[in-house]
């Protein structure tokens, strides 16, 4: 690129973050371009914490799960001495990526290609057939910035990643810790691609406008979701009064418990954007199942009783979570290419459980495998309209607010970006 066509681009860019109207969805760019895509990378998923696994995917020294953040492969991993370390997945021989896609257990990390050898620190253990004065000292892994939270482990591949991480650590960390997500095991890992931009996926889970289309989930999840007295649309007055004595009912259970439920919602006025709330759910209120009865029988972090409604926990820029009395289930955004988006998600469940005794796999994966899926549908929808020339931003309703909160939250994180 010459000085002026990298100039011309740059202003593009920034013409394009200047053009956004409060309110309104994004322009189509930033949801197909390459660019845009790249810019994301830099000044999103290079910059700040991501949450990539749960510590129950790591539980044991020698334990790895590997993650692609854009065209970064990174791997968390168990060191020998039991802490979480994380490391670019690339080999410092010639490049090639060291463990491949999914979880495995190792003594140490040997490349396949040319089976140099590095201890679960990074250190570079063994390279064969190397001159007297090669110094493998040089040649440990890159490392990743790496912490878990509750359970849950975030990297980051800035050198300097966002300072506020720890204050939203500290406030999120005693909503969480009474589910003992780190003890926890994991029930099932399912890896969906959507055929859309990351934003999509992410701005879909921000709001419940669209969740007539999840019959499943709304068997116990209000839809009230996101409304107030103020806007709450006539057909959901009925689900309304329910919901009011639901949640009556669960904060007198959170208050004898001592378990933190308080909203917090500071989704796009800091570096770390987030949200937290501990809620009712409907029917039996335990649990995301079709009945809202647990669906297993031992309860996450022996709490004394199942009906718990649910623990959400939203982050920018790429998660979501929610803990049920009996369950959780961590969803991981991750960009593929400018169309297309990998969704992680995880069922936790307490370390004794045993599939098939205190636990149907059918009935624990349903309620969001199917809503997963309504959702992939209608990202990809929603990929395919805003690819059209014809397509301008259009306004958001009251309810999605939060979608609201995430935009103006991400074109925050490139006026940051390319001010630098
Ligand atoms: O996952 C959530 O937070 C919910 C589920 C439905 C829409 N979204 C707000
Ligand atoms: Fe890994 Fe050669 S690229 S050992
Ligand atoms: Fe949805």
């Amino acid at each position: 690129m010459t000085a002026s066509t990298a100039t011309s681009h740059q202003d593009r860019l920034h013409e394009a973050v200047a053009r956004r109207r409060p309110g309104h969805s994004l322009e189509g760019p930033f949801y197909t371009d390459r660019e845009f895509y790249d810019l994301d990378i830099a000044a999103v998923f290079g910059r700040l914490w991501l949450f990539v696994a749960t510590e129950a995917e790591v539980p044991e020294p020698g334990d790895w799960t590997t993650v692609e953040i854009g065209p970064y492969p990174v791997v968390v991993l168990r060191d020998d001495a039991g802490g979480l370390r994380a490391f670019h997945n690339v080999c410092r021989h010639r490049g090639a990526r060291l463990l491949g896609p999914g979880r495995g257990s190792v003594a140490n990390l040997v490349c396949g290609y040319h089976k140099w050898t590095y201890g679960t620190d990074g250190a570079l253990r063994h390279a064969p057939a190397q001159p007297p004065d090669f110094d493998p000292s040089c040649y440990g892994l890159k490392p990743v910035h790496v912490r878990g939270v509750g359970g849950l482990v975030f990297v980051c591949l800035a050198d300097a990643p966002p300072a506020d991480f720890d204050e939203v650590a500290a406030r999120v960390e005693p909503y969480l810790l009474p589910h003992a997500l780190r003890e926890a095991k994991v029930a099932a890992r399912v890896d969906l691609v959507e055929e859309g931009n990351w934003k999509l996926v992410m701005e879909n889970n921000r709001e419940c406008y669209h969740c007539d289309g999840h019959p499943e989930l709304l068997r116990t999840f209000f839809p009230t979701y996101g409304y107030t007295e103020a806007n709450l649309p006539p057909h959901l007055r009925a689900a309304h009064d329910r919901y009011l004595r639901a949640d009556a009912e669960a904060r007198a259970t959170y208050e004898r418990l001592g378990l933190p439920y308080a909203l917090i919602e500071e989704l796009d006025d800091r570096v770390t954007g987030f949200r937290i709330q501990r809620d009712a759910l409907d029917l039996a209120g335990e649990s995301f199942t079709p009945d809202g009865t647990a669906a297993c029988r031992r309860p996450l972090g022996g709490l004394p009783t199942p009906r718990l409604g649910h623990l959400a926990l939203h982050l920018q820029p790429n998660s979501w979570c929610h803990v049920v009395g009996d369950h959780a289930i961590t969803f991981a955004v991750l960009p593929l290419a400018p169309g297309r988006t990998l969704l992680r998600t995880t069922w936790l469940v307490d370390p004794d459980a045993v599939e098939g005794e205190d636990y149907d796999p059918d009935t624990l994966l349903e309620v969001w495998t199917a809503t997963n899926g309504q959702d992939a549908r209608l990202v990809a929808r929603a990929q395919h309209g805003v690819s059209s020339p014809a397509y301008v931003p259009g306004p958001y309703a009251p309810t999605e607010y939060q979608v609201e909160a995430f935009c103006a939250w991400y074109t925050a994180r490139l006026r940051e970006e390319l001010g630098r």
